[in-house]
């Protein structure tokens, strides 16, 4: 499963041709850290294929990246005690934030009693 973009930031990750810290990877997706930490531990979550966003995933798609996400999350959590909670955000399109067009799911560990990260 492999269409990567020549000019896509996260299809150069795949690649090794910019270095990340990855979490987990398998045949479907990669998930690695997030360079601007929102908190410790932040994580994106990323098809191996090249997908814009939401919209161009097929049910299928969109059922096997989501798949991963429990267990990514589950180890995200299993890294550190002070880990109490954990946004999944996706963002699609350039009014809801999203800068990277290859799409991705942010793992966002939270810690209590309020964290003082963003
Ligand atoms: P969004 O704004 O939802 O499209 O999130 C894109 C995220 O991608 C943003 O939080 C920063 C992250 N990001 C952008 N470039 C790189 C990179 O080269 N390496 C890593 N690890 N993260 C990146």
């Amino acid at each position: 499963m492999s269409n990567l973009h020549s000019d896509c930031v996260f299809c150069k990750i795949i690649a090794g041709d910019i270095p990340s810290y990855p979490v987990f990877e398998d045949d479907v997706v990669l998930a690695f850290l997030d360079i601007s930490q929102a908190t410790p531990g932040h994580t994106l979550v990323i098809p191996k294929q090249h997908l814009q966003d939401i919209y161009a995933m097929s049910s299928e798609q969109a059922g096997a990246i989501f798949s991963r996400i429990p267990q990514i999350a589950r180890a995200i959590r299993a890294s550190d005690p002070q880990i109490k909670g954990m946004n999944i955000v996706n963002d699609n399109g350039v009014v809801a934030y999203q800068s990277v067009f290859h799409a991705h799911f942010h793992l966002i560990p939270r810690y209590q009693p309020t964290d003082d990260f963003n």
